[in-house]
């Protein structure tokens, strides 16, 4: 028999054929929802009442109790959106990485790549914003943004949070989102041989997981190494582009090119790692600079360099705007030649996430450069944002950071893990302790023989600095004591070479003190890894789960235990992913009726009605709910 079905086609899913008669006709997607599914979701609520939240909530700011305002997208008579203009998607689509890159270097205003769905809520919010709150703002992005380079959404922390905070399956999001957004490039950030996780990975997991991606609706990779290791750069790029990605490998910028003192990481060192990612193929050239080190004068100095040598390469800058200085960069990159930057819209930029589109799209309006992006459209896209941000009050790096803080050019800490250290030094109640952990962090970083940091390098220097701080060592000190000291794991893994080598090399005598005769790597890490067994992972995941898909055998490669916790939460709970996100967090007040959308079409209208006071012998309580009108109920473990 002939078989069709369009959620397995993965044309249909990547957004690549016109579904805009499905659009107008939601009844196709009626099926009759699963009760197992309501049941599920009404256990999660319960639990969260009983139990209170299944995520661990990081401040005393509670998520608060607005919907966001969506703004609104055109629509065709039946109360369906048109569909979106068209944007570098289609020429992607049509042409190729190879024609997406022409058309990039070709074009002539400044190109912007939109970080809000990654970056920026990584730097800000511990990377917590789901997809609910992705997706209500998803057709708006695709009809007014139709002209952006891309939209970073996927990649670097997100793929871990989502499936262990926020108990979402991260290639759903990725699918979801590629369906509302079917013209505008999307972006994930690679950790080269270590895919989205902190470890180095068997090279055929980082094959497999491109290609996964690929299929799933990724485009472009921006891939880097946290050591710039050229051979786990170039495992990554392979990866990337033989599963018909865009290839973006990134320079990760350290130091500063404008201070003729700092003679490590200077511009020649620099000029010569973009020349091995261009001679390795590279579609777009990135400059990653994720502690926001990039001063405007050194941005001029690096770019026009670059951009001199390698006329016909997409240029693509990132930042973050931890000094204040990000906008003023950003401008310089831009003027001295680069085609494309990244952005955060306003409300979610700034301090450690990126630099304001809204400023930028401002700064260059009627100049040769300019966006073509309106102020308007801005404004409103940030508007939504603003509002949405107030539900994750509970992971806001504001509860800590009141300001950026130009002593970044000191420690050079990236983005994510500047709010991370803060939070956790201003967690533990001692007002000093941030001011240590950053000058420990500069001098771990010099022990370690001043390297690039970026995760997991950075987790490297971040463990070394807390471990100074604790044990109240100082630089001097670890030299004398390296033999005697018990190192912090990273540590120790970082001088075997388990993510790579630093340019430069180890230090010595620092590493043969702490490492004695245990073994080295020597080269790629990820050489020496046996090739995974996909198909026993698969066989073994299916005794516990007989459902599980091959996205979630990736996911288990990537993440054993927390792919593992993940599908027993599912299993137990359902899509929690369809719930608003202060329902998820802290569940509803009694008295309130929340409306979940399980599927197109298929709406569950949930009244929380009360709980038993009394508990069962067996410890339980019952929570009643009305769905859909009728009284349902459910019994849940007191466990407090
Ligand atoms: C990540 O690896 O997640 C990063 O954002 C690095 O900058
Ligand atoms: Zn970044």
């Amino acid at each position: 028999p002939f078989l069709l079905n369009v959620l397995e086609n993965q044309k249909f899913l990547n957004g690549a054929v016109d579904t805009y008669f499905i659009d107008e006709h939601p009844q196709l997607f009626m099926f009759k929802a699963s009760q197992n599914r309501a049941q599920k979701i009404l256990n999660y609520l319960g639990q969260v009442m009983v139990n209170g939240p299944a995520t661990p909530l990081a401040t005393q700011i509670p998520p608060a109790d607005v919907k966001p305002y969506i703004p609104a997208v055109p629509l065709v008579r039946s109360g369906h959106a048109v569909k979106p203009p068209k944007g570098f998607k289609e020429i992607l689509r049509e042409g190729g990485p190879d024609a997406f890159a022409k058309a990039v270097r070709q074009h002539k205003g400044l190109l912007l790549m939109d970080t809000t769905f990654r970056d920026a809520h990584q730097s800000l919010l511990a990377t917590r914003i789901r997809t609910h709150d992705l997706l209500g703002v998803s057709p708006y992005v695709a009809h007014n943004f139709s002209n952006l380079y891309s939209l970073e959404n996927w990649g670097g922390a997100t793929f871990d949070v989502a499936l262990r905070f926020l108990h979402e399956c991260p290639w759903e999001r990725l699918e979801d989102m590629r369906r509302l957004i079917p013209n505008v490039p999307f972006q994930m950030l690679l950790r080269g041989a270590n895919a989205v996780g902190y470890t180095n990975y068997p090279d055929n997991v980082v094959f497999k997981f491109c290609d996964m991606a690929v299929k799933a609706g990724m485009d472009v990779f921006r891939v880097f190494d946290s050591l710039n290791y050229l051979p786990n750069l170039i495992l990554g790029m392979d990866a990337a582009g033989k599963a018909g990605g865009v290839v973006e490998a990134a320079i990760s910028y350290t130091g500063d090119v404008s201070d003729p003192s700092k003679k490590k990481y200077d511009l020649k060192y620099y000029l010569n790692l973009a020349d091995e990612l261009v001679k390795a193929g590279t579609h777009v050239l990135a400059i990653k600079d994720m502690a926001g080190l990039l001063k405007p004068q050194a941005a001029k100095l690096l770019i026009t360099a670059i951009r001199d040598k390698h006329p016909s390469v997409p240029i693509h800058v990132h930042t973050h705007d931890t000094s204040g200085a990000g906008v003023a960069s950003m401008l310089a990159c831009a003027e001295a030649g680069a085609d494309v930057v990244d952005v955060a819209v306003d409300s979610m930029s700034g301090m450690t996430s990126q630099p304001s589109m809204g400023a930028l799209v401002a700064s260059l309006q009627g100049t040769p450069l300019d966006t073509g992006i309106p102020l308007q459209t801005v404004s409103e896209y940030s508007a939504y944002w603003e509002q949405a941000r107030t539900l994750y009050g509970p992971f806001e790096c504001t509860a800590t950071m009141k300001s950026g803080n130009a002593d970044v050019y000191l420690n050079e800490i990236p983005g994510g893990q500047y709010t991370n250290l803060q939070f956790q030094a201003f967690s533990l109640g001692l007002g000093s302790q941030f001011e240590e952990v950053k000058r420990a962090y500069r001098d771990a970083n010099l022990l370690l023989g001043d390297i690039i940091k970026v995760t997991p390098s950075s987790k490297v220097v971040g463990d070394f600095a807390q471990f100074m701080v604790q044990n109240k060592l100082t630089a001097a000190d670890i030299e004398a004591r390296a033999e005697e000291l018990s190192f912090p794991k990273s540590v120790v893994e970082f001088f075997q070479g388990a993510i790579g080598i630093p340019y430069g090399g180890f230090p010595e005598p620092l590493r043969s003190k702490i490492l004695k005769d245990m073994p080295r790597i020597e080269g790629r890490p990820g050489q020496e890894l046996a090739p995974l067994d996909f198909e026993k992972l698969k066989e073994d995941l299916k005794e516990h789960y007989p459902e599980v898909s091959d996205q979630d055998v990736m996911s288990a490669a990537m993440y054993p235990q927390v792919a593992n916790d993940f599908f027993r939460i599912r299993d137990k709970y359902g899509p929690v992913k369809h719930l608003d996100t202060k329902t998820f967090l802290v569940g509803p007040n009694v008295g309130e009726t929340i409306e979940v959308k399980i599927e197109r079409g298929k709406t569950l209208d949930i009244k929380t009605l009360a709980i038993s006071e009394e508990m069962t012998a067996a410890g339980e309580r019952e929570v009643f709910f009305e769905l859909n009108g009728q009284l349902r109920s459910v019994f849940i473990r007191d466990d407090q």
